[in-house]
Parts: C-alpha cells; sequence; structure tokens
C-alpha cells in the first residue's frame, strides 16, 4: 500500500509554483496539438493523387485473381461464409458501415452466403488459400470474375484475415479496411500518400484517405 503525502502548506512560494507548472504543462499541451495537427495521418497533402486502383484482376494459377479487381456495382453484398464470433463479426460490419458511410458505395447484409455475395468473409482458411503457418495478415481475392477474367470485375471473392496474427482489435480492423479496399480495387498506396488502412502491415489506421475515397466516388 502507498500512503499519499502529506499536502504541502499554501504558501507564496508554493503558489507561484504552481502557476509556473501549470504554464510548463500549458506549453506543452500546445506544443503537442500543434505537432498533432502537423502530422496527422489522414490530412491530404499535395502529392495525393498518387493513389491508385490496382486493377489487372488477371487469374491466378490457383484460380482466383493475383491483383485487386474493380467491384461489380456500387452495391457490396457481404457474409460470413462460416459464422464468425461476434467480436470479429462486429468489426466486419463496423468496417462495411464504413464504406457505405464514407463513400458512394453501399453495403448489404445477408446471413447466408449465396449468388448475391459480392465478399464472403473467412477466418485463417478459405476455400483457396490457408493463411495459417504464414505471416499474411489478410488476402482479398476475386473466385468469380464478372464476365470472365479480363473483365476487371468482381461478381464473387473471398476475404481471408489471419485472426492469430491481428488478434481481434485496431490491427483486425485495419486488415478488415485493407481487404475490403481490395474489393473496391484500391491497391496500396505509396508513402507520399496520406494515411489509409491501405498501407500493408503493422497498422491501426482503418479508414480510407481523402484522395481514396475521391477514388472510389468516381468510379461508383
Ligand atoms: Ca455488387
Ligand atoms: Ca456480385
Ligand atoms: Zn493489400
Amino acid at each position: 500500500m502507498i500512503v499519499a503525502p502529506a499536502s504541502p502548506l499554501g504558501g507564496a512560494h508554493t503558489r507561484r509554483s504552481r502557476l509556473a507548472a501549470a504554464a510548463v504543462v500549458l506549453l506543452l499541451a500546445s506544443a503537442l496539438a500543434l505537432m498533432s495537427l502537423l502530422f496527422a495521418p489522414n490530412v491530404p497533402s499535395a502529392s495525393a493523387d498518387d493513389v491508385s486502383f490496382g486493377s489487372t484482376c488477371s487469374q491466378h494459377t490457383s484460380g482466383y485473381n493475383a491483383a485487386p479487381c474493380f467491384a461489380d456495382d456500387a452495391n457490396m453484398d457481404f457474409c460470413t461464409a462460416v459464422p464468425w464470433d461476434s467480436t470479429y463479426g462486429n468489426v466486419f460490419m463496423a468496417r462495411m458501415a464504413y464504406l457505405d458511410s464514407a463513400t458512394d458505395m453501399y453495403d448489404t447484409y445477408t446471413a447466408t452466403c449465396g449468388a448475391q455475395t459480392d465478399i464472403g468473409g473467412w477466418l485463417n482458411s478459405s476455400k483457396e488459400i490457408d493463411l495459417r503457418g504464414s505471416t499474411v495478415l489478410g488476402a482479398a481475392l476475386c473466385t468469380k470474375p464478372l464476365g470472365g477474367w479480363g473483365n476487371g470485375k468482381c461478381d464473387q471473392g473471398s476475404l481471408v484475415v489471419h485472426s492469430a496474427l491481428t488478434g481481434s482489435g485496431a490491427q483486425f480492423a485495419k486488415t478488415m479496411c485493407h481487404e475490403i479496399g481490395h474489393f473496391t480495387g484500391l491497391w496500396h498506396y505509396s508513402s507520399s500518400n496520406p494515411g489509409s488502412c491501405m498501407v500493408s502491415g503493422a497498422s491501426s489506421l482503418t479508414t480510407y484517405s481523402t484522395a481514396e475515397r475521391a477514388l472510389i466516388n468516381g468510379r461508383y
């Protein structure tokens, strides 16, 4: 148990020290606020326009695509192919709702995957890929192109996220945002761009940049 020291007597000298300490704290807080403004990740920069779609949407040897495809339309119908723990499912819902609210695309949740499905969610492994034992955080695979490979659009795909590596917190949310972004056709952003979940690897960013949202809105 820790016993708190007795409060000092409130003499004139102590009051001055407190005032000086308060001024230092205020100064530090202002400096920190200014720094966070300067280095805020989502402030668009002059070079923001080099974000891009990565839509080669070509067939991978394993039967899925090697790079992002465009979505078939503005509606993103999603489901979980196998039941997900609600801790994970709620994050899936939240990131799809974010796509809906932040862009011109919209989301539709269907409890059972079917012909209407655009994104079927899987934890750790799908029919196409097994992330267990790998260092891959997540994958967005088009498994059924719209009108065949080479047309650039995806009718249906699998979103696979490695829960053993990402957990269910910030890294999981970032990875969901990232893979959903690939289903819109977004590719990774270059280091010169403002922060977004489309960065690769460890991050807690769960939104798209202003330039990426403009790109999505221009398309859908
Ligand atoms: Ca669709
Ligand atoms: Ca579809
Ligand atoms: Zn990626």
